[in-house]
């Protein structure tokens, strides 16, 4: 199958980070994609080397010489008026899909696989990742599981320089302007803590706070994607943000705190307690009351900081968490049938 896959890079790194991982999981099981980004920037850190069968494409006004056999527009991007023009011509027409943003709220069972004829009379399908059978899922590349099964966590972070001196414990950050550093810093080192920070907001704050006794911490570059998965498989707790790390975290199964999105409305709020009860859902009552905490807390929903959970008990428990996910299919295989079903149904409704 022949994919046009539309990025609009709104702000951070996510829009493309998710785009760039679900092109080259595409063109990596045969299928042809052309990537259309509007700022694609990033990706000399993310992606230097690009990736086989992703053809990578300037987003245009101009009208397409051709259009694919699916499209898909990422986050609600809206593809080019000429290019959804050329698709309405195209016969037959082409599956067009609206890959939405990650959450474990019920309206994405809901949503999930819902049709909105479009006014050219073409059908845009909506399509919904999550942590359930009834969505989409999550983006899973073949062989990631058995990629971290054979990973030396602590010989990666020696290769790279940044080797903790024991019994420090790593720590990876990868965080937004965040209120709660100054106070997190004193109560990461009341046990030796080496803190990696990437860079933007996260090596920013930190350059300007004191480190305690206790606290060792490295500024990252930007890595590459397959690097920063690493960074997460070697590290004993890892702080990620937004939607892609946020997932990227929960292969990793190690301890994670997510910096959710803010959103001006609040509404993250109910996002983070969607995700917080599908992944604490089973886990020891002691475990799931302290995460809840760190997490809210992470993300100033709650006033007063309280200790981490239990490390080892912790990672035994995203391990749990990580079993599940694994049982659903994966995202680029849950596209890939929904297309290939769509294209056979595909209707024009003028
Ligand atoms: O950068 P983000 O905050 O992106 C955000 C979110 O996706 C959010 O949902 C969206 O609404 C907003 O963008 C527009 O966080 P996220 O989603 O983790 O994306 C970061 C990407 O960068 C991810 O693919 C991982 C990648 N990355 C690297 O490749 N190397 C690195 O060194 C780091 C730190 C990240």
């Amino acid at each position: 199958m022949r994919w046009d896959l539309f990025c609009r890079v709104i702000d951070n790194h996510g829009d493309l980070g998710v785009c760039w991982r679900l092109a080259r999981d595409l063109a990596a099981r045969g299928d042809a994609v052309r990537l259309w980004v509007d700022d694609a920037a990033a990706l000399a850190w993310m992606a230097p080397r690009g990736a086989d069968g992703v053809q990578l494409l300037a987003w245009t006004e101009a009208a397409p010489d051709d259009v694919a056999d699916a499209v898909v527009e990422a986050f609600g991007c809206d593809p080019p008026a000429a290019f959804v023009r050329a698709m309405a011509q195209r016969r037959p027409a082409p599956v067009w899909i609206n890959l939405e943003y990650l959450s474990a709220e019920a309206y994405v069972e809901r949503s999930h696989g819902l049709p909105s004829p479009q006014a050219c009379g073409l059908t845009k399908w909506f399509f919904y990742p999550g942590f359930t059978p009834r969505t989409g899922g999550l983006l899973r590349e073949p062989g990631l599981i058995d990629d971290m099964a054979g990973f030396d966590g602590r010989a990666w972070l020696a290769a790279q320089g940044w080797a903790p001196q024991p019994p420090e414990r790593v720590v990876s950050l990868f965080c937004y302007e965040h209120p709660q550093l100054p106070a997190w810093l004193p109560a990461l080192a009341t046990q030796p803590t080496l803190l990696l920070a990437t860079p933007g907001p996260a090596s920013r704050q930190l350059r300007a706070l004191p480190r305690p006794p206790g606290l060792r911490s490295i500024e990252l570059p930007w890595l590459t994607q397959p690097d920063y998965d690493r960074l997460l498989w070697a590290c004993d707790l890892n702080a990620v943000r937004g939607e892609d790390s946020f997932v990227r975290a929960q292969w990793a199964a190690a301890p994670m705190l997510w910096q959710i999105y803010p959103q001006h409305d609040g509404v993250h709020a109910a996002k983070l307690e969607a995700w917080l009860s599908a992944s604490l859902d089973g886990a020891p009552a002691a475990l799931a009351a302290a995460a809840r905490h760190a997490h809210r807390h992470w993300n100033g929903l709650a006033a007063a900081a309280a200790a981490l959970p239990d490390l080892a008990a912790w990672r035994g428990w995203q391990r749990v968490w990580r079993q599940r996910l694994l049982a659903q299919d994966d995202l680029t295989t849950q596209l890939r049938r929904f297309a290939a079903v769509k294209a056979g149904q595909t209707l024009i409704t003028c």
